[in-house]
């Protein structure tokens, strides 16, 4: 078909009446007219496969449901949202072949993800690029939004907690109500969040007076960490902080506690999935990190949110089933206020996605501050008895 009448088509999906307040609840959108719009497509590349595989399976369950929920309560304006859903493996390759897919095959109105920050550093110039405006759903790392080392980043935005803002309020609880006073840091030097996260806390543990014993590296694939953690133990810290993905974080949780039970393990976003409960068991207990969300928030839109999700899947939702879930609506509420345009509508549903105000979501009622980056509250979770518990 040709490329005008493909664009032409793109616009007419979201020729909207203007519309705000969207609520996550439902309910918000009118049903009228739904029969003769075209469908909205909105792109998700997420870790389905790979080192980040168990972050993207909850994204996509999370976005599914938002995606059900809003076309239940009349789409956009009364056009159905389709989910453009592509694995970017974990891997830079991955995320930049599904992004560059998504902006020129499917022409998708927005791309949410791609999972992890090392990805998202390769893929987010291709959107940037074709001017098509992201939702960073899950990149913690620095340099995502605001300031990115490739340049203009003016139609990326981030729907999630960044390390920058997270570690300080982690490392001062780890301070005023842990009592730690000295740490070793272990990283993985070949993943971007986990070596971002490495110098946030080092910055911060620093500012904070507390003794950085010894730093040790290690790659996001070890799978054995048994010696990187002997040498951790031997230098008796305080508190060991980890900063990598989940895989390596089970693997060091569990050698921790075969030869030292009850040693402080203080990690960033990486720790922020059940799978690391699921996986490392009681080795897991008493674990901190930094989230942007906890299950027991007892908000009204949370809770209408975990019992949707628990109805459709079975089992309780994680803080990355809650931000995919946050960025469909937040979308969703910028949509409705994109007007009509006749030709390429990126550059109209940017500007409208820059003046999010007050959506209600499980995160929180959610705006973006001038860098594009999310403005929520930070929650210091410990896993007490299985669950992760808010202790700030
Ligand atoms: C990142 C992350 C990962 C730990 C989870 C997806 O936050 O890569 O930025």
């Amino acid at each position: 078909m040709d490329k005008r009448i493909l664009g032409a088509l793109g616009a007419l999906a979201i020729a909207l009446a203007a519309c705000s307040g969207t609520s996550t609840s439902g309910a918000s959108a009118s049903p009228k007219a739904s029969a003769a719009k075209a469908d909205v497509k909105v792109g998700v590349v997420i870790s389905l496969t790979g080192v980040g595989n168990v972050y993207g399976p909850t994204q996509k369950n999370g976005v599914e449901l938002a995606a059900q929920r809003i076309n239940d309560a009349g789409g956009v304006n009364g056009a159905k949202i389709v989910l453009v859903i592509d694995d970017d493996q974990s891997t830079t390759d991955g995320g930049v072949t599904a992004f560059r897919k998504q902006v020129s095959q499917d022409r998708v109105v927005a791309i949410l993800g791609p999972t992890l920050s090392n990805t998202a550093v390769a893929a987010h110039p291709v959107a940037q690029s074709a001017q098509t405006p992201v939702i960073a759903i899950s990149n913690t790392g620095d340099g995502i939004v605001g300031k990115c080392d490739y340049g203009r980043c003016d139609y990326i935005f981030r729907a999630s907690l960044g390390e920058s803002t997270a570690i300080p309020q982690t490392v001062n609880i780890a301070k005023s109500k842990l009592n730690v006073k000295s740490v070793v840091i272990m990283y993985a030097q070949d993943d971007k969040f986990s070596s971002d996260g490495f110098a946030i806390f080092k910055k911060n543990l620093t500012t904070a007076g507390i003794t950085i014993k010894k730093e040790i590296a290690f790659s996001k694939n070890d799978v054995d960490l048994s010696a990187p953690v002997t040498a951790a133990l031997a230098e008796t810290p305080d508190a060991i902080v980890d900063s990598s993905l989940a895989g390596p974080a089970i693997a060091i949780l569990k050698e921790v506690n075969k030869r030292k039970p009850g040693q402080l393990v203080i990690g960033g976003n990486g720790f922020n999935t059940p799978a690391i409960i699921a996986s490392a068991g009681a080795a897991a207990e008493g674990a901190v990190s930094g989230a942007a969300w906890y299950l027991g928030n007892p908000d009204p839109v949370n809770k209408d949110f975990v019992a949707a999700y628990k109805a459709k899947y079975n089992v309780d939702p994680d803080q990355f089933a809650a931000q995919s879930y946050s960025a469909l609506y937040i979308l969703l509420d910028a949509l409705k206020r994109t007007p009509s345009v006749t030709s390429v509508i990126h550059d109209k549903l940017r500007d409208q996605i820059e003046l999010t105000t007050g959506v209600k979501t499980p995160l929180g009622e959610f705006s973006f501050n001038s860098s594009h980056d999310v403005n929520q509250k930070v929650y210091v979770v410990q896993i007490k008895n299985g669950a992760f518990t808010p202790i700030n």
